[in-house]
């Protein structure tokens, strides 16, 4: 029995995390057992590997070599221990970032080599590859303004991405637009400055042809734009790492006839 493994991304505040929040409860609902993780972390090494790579102040200049790999080290971690055994047990893992991420990050947005990045991304999963990516896009400028009223209400400093500067955003927004125009077949890429039901309509019509198989979805629809705050609440419910890992591998559900094919 294989499940499916579906990734969302995008740069910052396009809302990723709030629609994989809304994805979860309406799986279950039809019966999936569903696996919510994010990356870096979701596992207890990877959520250490996440707090040296955002939050810890001495590390703020680390070299983007150490970055790449650490941020496959945490993949490495995620997908042995996690990743792989929710599929194997015919789950829906949704993933908040994925190797696709390294691509646009590490090799357009800190200009390491490609082929670098492939390779050290080809060690972290092997051939465990995304059955389904979410890109959502929304310019620089809305990006800016969300993470600026996101981080007024908030009593801690940005963290080592977020105080990037415009022109980094600038090249992980056309590298994302690059890996996804090579692979049609995987990505959907989504307006994100529509408003979060828009967006949650038009991933779960995505994903209900996935299960399906339905022919008629197999390629990008670009949609029109309405404005929408983010709403990070992805991990509320499950703030600690641990808790989210036995979740994961305890929410045992039924599943629903559409997905048999992949069983
Ligand atoms: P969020 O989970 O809040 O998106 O933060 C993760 C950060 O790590 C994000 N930063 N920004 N902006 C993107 C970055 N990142 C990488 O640079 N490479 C990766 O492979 C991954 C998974 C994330």
């Amino acid at each position: 029995m294989t499940g499916l493994l579906i990734t969302f991304e995008g740069t910052e505040a396009t809302g990723k995390g709030a629609q994989v929040q809304r994805l979860v409860p309406w799986l279950q609902e039809r019966g999936c057992t569903v696996c919510s993780l994010r990356e870096p972390g979701g596992t207890p090494t990877g959520e250490e590997l996440r707090r040296v790579l955002k939050h810890q102040p001495d590390c703020a200049g680390m070299d983007p070599v150490t970055e790449l790999l650490l941020m496959n080290a945490s993949r490495a971690e995620l997908v042995r221990k996690i990743i792989r055994p929710s599929l194997a047990h015919g789950e829906i893992v949704l993933c908040d970032r994925f190797y696709d991420s390294t691509c646009a990050y590490q090799g357009y947005g800190r200009g390491l080599d490609l082929s670098l990045v492939r390779q050290v991304v080809d060690a972290a999963v092997g051939d465990t590859k995304p059955d389904l990516t979410f890109l959502l896009r929304i310019p620089v400028e809305v990006s800016e303004e969300r993470r600026r009223r996101r981080n007024a209400a908030l009593p801690f400093k940005l963290d080592r991405f977020e105080a990037a500067e415009r022109e980094f955003f600038l090249r992980v927004q056309e590298g994302y637009d690059k890996i996804a125009a090579g692979e049609p077949e995987r990505f959907r890429v989504i307006d994100g400055t529509q408003t979060l039901e828009e967006v949650q309509a038009q991933i779960r019509q995505h994903v209900l042809a996935l299960i399906d198989g339905d022919p008629r979805q197999a390629f990008n629809e670009t949609v029109p734009a309405a404005n929408s705050p983010r709403d990070d609440v992805r991990f509320s419910a499950l703030p600690d790492p641990q808790k989210n890992l036995s979740t994961c591998l305890s929410n045992k559900g039924v599943m629903r006839a559409g997905l048999q094919r992949f069983t």
